[in-house]
């Protein structure tokens, strides 16, 4: 019986290691660059037309409070709604632009008297806006300026509703000297189209709204739905009577835009230290 020692077969087992090392380091670092970017700069848009909701949303006794206004001083306040922007927590960048539209075309976002287009709420007091509109008044922008909306802030505002010239007199014809409500220009009430009578249930003539993350660029749009409304039949010209019950409610827009994940640097570090071993590992 003959023993063959082998000379040649630590080489070659070292070199299947090798050629399988750099394989797995290559597959690793593909993983790496192909791998989704998870993390993302969040916001969340709140409406509602009274600021003291969106300060207290969870507080029984301010509801209470809120809700017994009279029906005149509800039309006016859901006329000049206040908007809470969240920039979530979990975000990286500052959001340094709002963007909403109108919904219902027939209607503008107009100015208060002095010419702003959003008016800085009182308990978010220190922000700097500046507010222009886009599309003939059709789409409103709110910019955030003093390095922007950071992660964790919120910010809130008015602004106010206006009737087209040109689709005002039909708006009289029905609704008097009152001003539009906000549930019925953004969206449509439980798809109650009040200024053309039909209930549709479409998304297609509703509000949507993004912001722009600096860095990190315009996110992800979110749209309003035709809300469902217990006490829908109070809007514009159509007053509560003082006994019934109509809750002071707050709609919500959310969206997201995918930011790099730092993790993939640290994918890369990984990759250099592995060849560096290798590397070493052939130095011996
Ligand atoms: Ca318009
Ligand atoms: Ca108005
Ligand atoms: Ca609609």
């Amino acid at each position: 019986m003959t023993h063959v020692s082998c000379n040649i077969c630590p080489f070659v087992f070292r070199s299947v290691g090798m050629i399988a090392t750099s394989v797995a380091a290559i597959a690793f670092a593909w993983m790496a660059l192909a791998a989704p970017a998870v993390a993302q700069n969040n916001w969340t848009m709140s409406i509602s037309e009274k600021e003291m909701k969106l300060e207290n949303p969870l507080d029984m006794m301010w509801d209470k409070w809120l809700m017994w206004d009279i029906g005149y001083q509800r039309m006016m306040c859901r006329n000049m709604p206040y908007i809470e922007l969240r920039n979530e927590a979990s975000s990286s960048s500052p959001i340094t632009e709002f963007h909403l539209t109108i919904g219902d075309n027939r209607f503008n976002f107009g100015p208060f008297e002095g010419g702003s287009l959003a008016q800085l709420g009182s308990t978010t007091p220190g922000f700097s806006l500046l507010s222009s509109t886009l599309n003939g008044g059709d789409e409103i922008v709110v910019s955030i300026g003093n390095g922007g909306l950071l992660p964790g802030q919120l910010v809130r505002f008015q602004i106010n509703l206006d009737v087209d010239p040109a689709f005002a007199a039909q708006y009289a014809a029905t609704f008097g000297a009152t001003q539009p409500d906000f549930r019925t220009v953004l969206f449509d009430m439980n798809g109650h189209n009040v200024y053309d009578g039909f209930v549709h249930g479409d998304s297609a003539d509703n509000a949507h709204a993004f912001v722009t993350f600096t860095p990190g660029g315009d996110s992800s749009e979110d749209v309003f739905q035709d809300e469902a409304v217990a006490a829908g039949t109070y809007y514009n010209s159509h007053f509560r009577p003082y006994r019934d019950s109509d809750p002071v409610l707050i709609f919500q827009l959310q969206g997201a835009v995918e930011v790099p994940e730092p993790a993939t640097v640290g994918s890369l570090m990984m990759l250099g230290i592995t060849a560096m071993m290798m590397v070493r590992r052939r130095c011996r």
